[in-house]
């Protein structure tokens, strides 16, 4: 006998039918025989709403009425993916939808498929909010995901003829969304520009422009808790009217200028993911997200009070930093405090301090933010002084623990110099309470390499959180099949909300019945994926071949070029008939990624990408037994249909360089088995699925910083190993351009003489783990075997857990009414 513990409403196919034609006919104004599939879906998702809208209600009088500390999750990306399917879940209204649908005539797909993808995240630090914030719903703790309602996403990639990525603006909100509600009437305001003035004796800020920051908000319903939490997304808007006048005088740009710098602050999400472009624009958003929140925030706990006592906000709220990009709102609060609420600098210090923390989700020097002091003066004069004064506390109190003057120096969250700079992530790390990476060997490196000064002297606050993933959507929701099977298998559904229960399978791997019958779910997922690649894409995808995925983002350190080197090794092999017919295995290799525009090598690795694939793909002599497809614009779409049918996953970063994954996780959590480096959270997979149900490869971060040190020549490893030159060759001698020997000369260029990421030292121990993945993929049972213990496994993978680390180690908070 099973046991449901999932939501369930009492509400009735019927009856859930009703409520999607009243919303058709009264809020959209049509009947149902003229409403297309796009309007059941509106239709659909306002009656959704309407389910959770009680909840949503008490959540909020429950956080501000009790004594449970709010965590608010301060985020410049949060990418949540399509909305529909998840909150009618977490409503209890999933099965009831399916049949409503059917009785209106509509086609169900067709309506899922309606849906936007709103992309408002680059990767894996936006879509980590996403399901922080869906857990810490689940767990029923009180929290606001803060952030930007940008205008326009993440690009719309395409490729052109020649295979290159072409990016197109992704104009979302120019369709219907019906998820966000817009209320005008808690806009805050936010001040920039002009000069700080001195006025009896006190500080003040002369602003010399503002923006109306306009709050949109998002349920975020809870999964078996009851609740529902807010994903407050601010939207700017001008307070300057256009120019009446000169739009009378036909000056139809001048008119409306104001208007239009005002609003191009919550206009385009950065592309971006590791190094700040267009400073100031950027430095605007993270102010204007943060200072709304702040003030929000105080709206929110202290209602109607004009002069709250702030001594009591950290217990109210805690802010937690999701990277540098938030920073900014440290100096901010101290504003807040000192100038309108008429606090001295020590209580409001030990507010601040109380009230931050801040994740660090990188290791790349780059990555982490660094503003000229003076862009900051021009744009925050009053933040600039608060920082300049924190920095000098900061020193001081560096030299009462230490008398090492070069560490002082290099610590500084001001330079000296003509030029200042002032460095977030120090700022973040002084100025709140904990910092955290975000995998074991994350953390450990930040300690040892990266924030290692910082460490020394404030060791205490440094801890790892590693990273999760919500089940709920990337099991439930991608994964049906499988999750129904989990489902039969431990005779419950509760751990949808428990993933620890997923150990539970253990036992069940030695049987064979039941290891068959999750191949066969794969088998299915496999020809799903293949239905869905072929209407979306227009590919030919065999289910019955490998599926052997890569998709994140396209970054040097990823190591694309790895695997793409080895899928042409592998091409050359199969075309010369160095393998037999009996030994190839048939694959097919899924690439999904998107490279920041601006990033060269990046964006000629995916021309390289489509160029092989359209040569493997068109070959006669390879047919059935190597494909290469690369679907383009990757999105969270993408992955929920994708990771269910992967047979081989890749995570071959270059050790020492991916903080954590969470795309790994997915993985594994879905019966993918992995080939990977011991980088970032890999190691942990690792650990927790058994080294025999990984495959492991490459060198370690020990070895790469050896090497370093040693003078890394990459012509060495193209010379040693003919595998390697062959590939190499074949890429420069134009195999993939046509005979244009120029095209991937950049690239190759790199891979001999510098590649930082040493691609070319970890070949050979790629390709010659591709033996004992392909002996034991020959073994389909024993396979299976496998994978299913690296779900059974990876239970310590839920974002749920992660959360519940937060809640112990960092927030000190729980659910609420405990
Ligand atoms: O923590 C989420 C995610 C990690 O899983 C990835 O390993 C890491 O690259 C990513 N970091 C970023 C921010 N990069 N910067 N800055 O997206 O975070």
């Amino acid at each position: 006998m099973t046991e449901h513990t999932a939501p369930m409403s009492s509400t009735t196919p019927g009856e859930f039918a009703d409520e999607i034609r009243k919303e058709l006919k009264y809020t959209q104004g049509v009947t149902t025989e003229q409403a297309t599939s796009a309007d059941v879906y509106v239709a659909t998702a306002t009656a959704v709403r309407k389910h959770l809208v009680d909840s949503w209600a008490t959540t909020q009088h429950d956080m501000v009425a009790g004594s449970t500390k709010a965590v608010g999750y301060f985020s410049a990306e949060f990418l949540m993916g399509k909305q529909l399917l998840n909150a009618l879940l977490n409503a209890g209204l999933s099965d009831q939808f399916y049949d409503a649908v059917k009785e209106l005539g509509f086609d169900v797909q067709d309506v899922i498929d309606s849906e936007y993808e709103p992309g408002l995240g680059n990767g894996g630090l936006g879509r980590l909010a996403a399901c922080y914030i869906d857990s810490l719903a689940s767990k029923g703790v009180p929290a606001f995901g803060y952030g930007i309602q940008y205008r326009y996403g993440i690009f719309k990639q395409e490729f052109d003829e020649q295979g290159a990525q072409v990016e197109r603006p992704d104009y979302w909100l120019a369709n219907e969304e019906p998820w966000g509600h817009i209320d005008y009437n808690r806009s805050q305001r936010v001040n920039y520009g002009g000069s700080v003035v001195e006025e009896d004796g006190k500080k003040v800020w002369k602003p010399a422009w503002s923006v109306r920051a306009v709050p949109v908000d998002y349920m975020v319903p809870g999964y078996a808790s009851g609740r529902v939490n807010t994903l407050r997304l601010w939207s700017a808007k001008s307070y300057d009217e256009f120019d009446l006048l000169a739009f009378n005088k036909s000056e139809y740009v001048d008119a409306v200028k104001p208007q239009v710098a005002a609003e191009n602050i919550s206009k385009i999400l950065y592309p971006e993911d590791s190094t700040p472009q267009g400073k100031a624009l950027r430095l605007e958003q993270q102010y204007f997200f943060v200072a709304a929140s702040i003030q929000d925030a105080i709206r929110v706990f202290y209602p109607g009070e004009e002069n709250p006592d702030l001594t009591t906000f950290p217990s109210k709220i805690c802010f937690q930093l999701n990277d540098t990009h938030p920073v900014i709102g440290i100096p901010e609060l101290m504003r807040v405090l000192i100038d309108e609420y008429g606090y001295d600098w020590d209580t409001a210090w030990s507010i601040t301090n109380k009230s931050f923390n801040y994740t660090c989700h990188t290791l790349l020097p780059e990555a982490l933010e660094v503003w000229p002091a003076k862009l900051i003066g021009e744009l925050l004069p009053r933040h600039l002084e608060i920082i300049n004064k924190i920095n000098e506390q900061f020193v001081a109190e560096l030299g009462t623990k230490t008398s090492d003057s070069a560490k002082i120096d290099r610590m500084r969250i001001v330079t000296d110099g003509e030029d200042p700079q002032v460095h977030m992530a120090y700022l973040a790390t002084y100025g709140g309470s904990h910092v955290n990476g975000v995998a074991a060997l994350h953390s450990q490196l930040l300690k040892d390499v990266t924030l290692r000064d910082f460490s020394d002297v404030y060791g205490d606050k440094f801890t790892n959180v590693t990273n999760g993933v919500t089940p709920r959507r990337f099991i439930r929701i991608a994964n049906p099949r499988l999750s129904a099977l989990i489902t039969e298998g431990l005779g419950t559904d509760r751990w949808l909300s428990d993933l620890d229960m997923l150990e539970g399978l253990v036992p069940l791997a030695k049987d064979d019945e039941f290891v068959k019958k999750f191949a066969a779910v794969k088998q299915a997922n496999k020809v799903a994926f293949s239905n869905y690649a072929k209407r979306e894409y227009d590919f030919d995808i065999d289910p019955n071949t490998m599926v052997n995925s890569m998709i994140k983002r396209l970054h040097e350190y990823k190591r694309q070029s790895l695997k793409i080197l080895s899928v042409i090794s592998q091409y050359a092999d199969i075309k010369s008939g160095k393998v037999s017919a009996d030994d190839i295995l048939p694959r097919t290799v899924v690439f999904g990624a998107k490279a920041a525009p601006g990033y060269k090598m990046a964006k000629l690795t995916i021309q390289l990408i489509n160029n092989v694939a359209r040569v493997v793909n068109n070959d006669p002599d390879v047919k059935g037994k190597l494909a290469v497809y690369y679907p383009w614009n990757y999105n969270i779409r993408l992955a929920q249909h994708l990771i269910p049918a992967t047979d081989l996953d890749e995570q071959i970063s270059q050790a020492g360089k991916e903080a954590s994954g969470t795309g790994n996780m997915k993985f594994a959590l879905n019966g993918a088995m992995t080939v990977g480096t011991l980088d970032g959270a890999n190691v942990e997979i690792r650990e927790r699925v058994g080294a025999e149900n990984f495959f492991l490869f490459g060198m370690t971060v020990d070895e790469v910083e050896a090497l370093y040190a040693k003078g890394y020549e990459p012509k060495y490893y193209y010379e040693a190993d003919p595998r390697l030159k062959q590939a190499v060759d074949m890429v420069a001698g134009g195999t993939f351009s046509e005979g244009d020997k120029g095209l991937y000369e950049p690239l190759v260029t790199d891979w001999l003489n510098k590649d930082y990421f040493m691609t070319l030292a970890d070949f050979s121990a790629y390709m010659d783990i591709q033996g004992e993945i392909e002996t034991l993929y020959r073994e389909p049972l024993e396979w299976s075997r496998k994978a299913l213990l690296n779900v059974a496994n990876s239970g310590f993978f839920s974002s749920d857990r992660a959360i519940d680390d937060y809640l112990r180690d960092i927030w000190e908070t729980g659910p609420l009414g405990e």
